[in-house]
């Protein structure tokens, strides 16, 4: 168990000794009795016989004032909030990241998530211009070609157009190819929010962007590449290989878990380019021009590109590749007494699905497979646990995942190898957590 779900979720603020001391005060009784025994035995009546530390009778339960009097009145939620006992849990900014907010990014709270949906609240953000709230009434989606060879009848959609096509609804991770990225030469930020966070697991509904090509009369004989754009200040612009267009993963999405997208995740209409970089998902979409070339736009030649060691850069990465990374415990956080503890963990590939996550708590000499929690999507994020004695020795933590196209998560040393240090994007490395003696745990690289 963490001592500090419910204290302390800020990353940039390690908890001092003293209020590690504090909390161990109030709590270690409770956890160490309560928890520790109701799991052990798995028993109530067992847990009833070790209650709070100080709470009196041990086998009388309180009866707080919640108990006792009327609860709020339904009117007063609205749009549902989380408990005011959550408030720490937020999306963060990496303090000094970028220099204007615009044109950066919201780190997501991996750290205090169970299975694999992101709570809309809580997705990354990831902005080159600056994020609208874009009116859906006046809002439009054009589709047309290159040249008048490659689409017959070019379309202007509106949103209620969109909304009356066949849809359909996917679960799929989105990672920004920067995640990871401050990571490359050494160990940068403390927590996995900030080491990870550029990551988010969502049931999108939109239509297959194949559908609308088709409705627009595509030459899909002379058409190989489409180009999508936004209607953000970037008028950002990728090219999509028709590729991955043919078999109607790519989503013109609006539905974003059960609701309209947010205004920050792309409102009211995003592309959905399932395995492949954010940077790819175009939101505010407004345009998509069919063509017969990767149109190598300002967007794909310069950014997101990989510096390799002999100084030449690669260009038009996209899959991104198998990861994994264990979530609890994790840098910033602290345990709190030895014994049984949960590990859990997310892994995604973006080449299909994950088929089995590995995890070491010696550093990667010794491996034992984790359990796989259902479901397991394609380039989805996939929920691995392992249960965990700690003895209370210095540990470390890792995770290791395989995909069913047989890719296996490198390490540090073997990514190095190809890749060199210099990188920004795409970094899949092996996370290593240190658990220390006094049960802080520390983000550190090993080779
Ligand atoms: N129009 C537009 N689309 C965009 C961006 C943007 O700045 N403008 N950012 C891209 C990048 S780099 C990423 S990683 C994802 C982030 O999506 P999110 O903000 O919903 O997490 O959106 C992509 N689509
Ligand atoms: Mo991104």
């Amino acid at each position: 168990m963490l001592i500090n779900r419910f204290i302390q979720q800020a990353p940039e603020s390690f908890l001092s000794q003293a209020q590690i001391a504090d909390v161990a005060r109030g709590r270690r009784g409770f956890l160490a009795g309560a928890l520790a025994g109701a799991l052990a035995t798995a028993g109530a009546a067992r847990a009833q016989s070790h209650p709070p530390a100080g709470a009196g009778d041990p086998n009388i339960l309180e009866m707080p004032e919640h108990t006792k009097g009327l609860g709020q009145p339904v009117a007063a939620l609205g749009y549902g909030n989380p408990s005011v006992y959550e408030k720490n849990l937020q999306r963060r900014e990496s303090p000094g990241l970028t220099r204007v907010s615009a044109a950066s990014v919201s780190f997501c709270p991996l750290q205090g998530l169970f299975g694999i949906i992101t709570p809309n609240g809580l997705h990354f953000e990831r902005h080159h211009q600056g994020w609208w709230d874009i009116d859906p009434s006046k809002h439009r989606l054009m589709i047309h070609g290159h040249d008048p060879s490659f689409v017959k009848t070019p379309l202007i959609f509106t949103m209620d157009e969109l909304l009356r096509m066949p849809s359909v609804s996917r679960m799929h991770f989105i990672e920004c190819g920067a995640n990871t990225a401050m990571e490359w030469g050494n160990v940068a930020v403390p927590t996995v929010q900030y080491t990870h966070g550029m990551i988010s697991c969502c049931e999108f509904t939109g239509v297959p962007l194949y559908t609308l090509l088709e409705m627009a009369g595509t030459d899909f004989k002379k058409a190989k590449f489409v180009l999508a754009e936004g209607a953000d200040g970037s008028s950002l612009t990728r090219t999509i290989p028709m590729k991955l267009i043919e078999n109607g993963e790519v989503l013109v999405a609006w539905g974003q878990n059960g609701e309209m997208l947010r205004p920050e995740n792309g409102y009211p209409l995003r592309l959905v380019v399932p395995g492949v970089q954010g940077v790819s998902w175009i939101k505010y979409l407004r345009r998509i021009e069919v063509g017969d070339t990767h149109y190598g736009t300002k967007d794909e030649v310069v950014h997101y590109i990989d510096l390799m060691p002999d100084g030449l850069h690669r260009q038009f990465t996209s899959i991104q590749e198998v990861k994994s990374v264990i979530t609890t415990p994790s840098g910033g956080q602290v345990i709190l007494d030895k014994g049984f503890h949960h590990v859990t963990g997310l892994a995604w590939s973006g080449r299909g699905k994950i088929v089995r996550v590995d995890v070491s708590v010696d550093g990667g000499r010794n491996w034992a497979p984790a359990r796989l929690e259902s479901p397991i999507l394609s380039k989805c994020l996939t929920r691995f646990n392992f249960n965990w004695t700690w003895k209370g020795n210095s540990a470390l933590l890792q995770s290791r995942a395989v995909d069913d196209s047989g890719h296996i998560q490198p390490t540090y040393e073997a990514l190095r190898k190809v890749r060199g240090t210099r990188s920004i994007y795409h970094n899949n490395a092996i996370q290593t957590w240190l658990v220390q003696e006094n049960g802080e745990v520390k983000n550190v690289q090993i080779s």
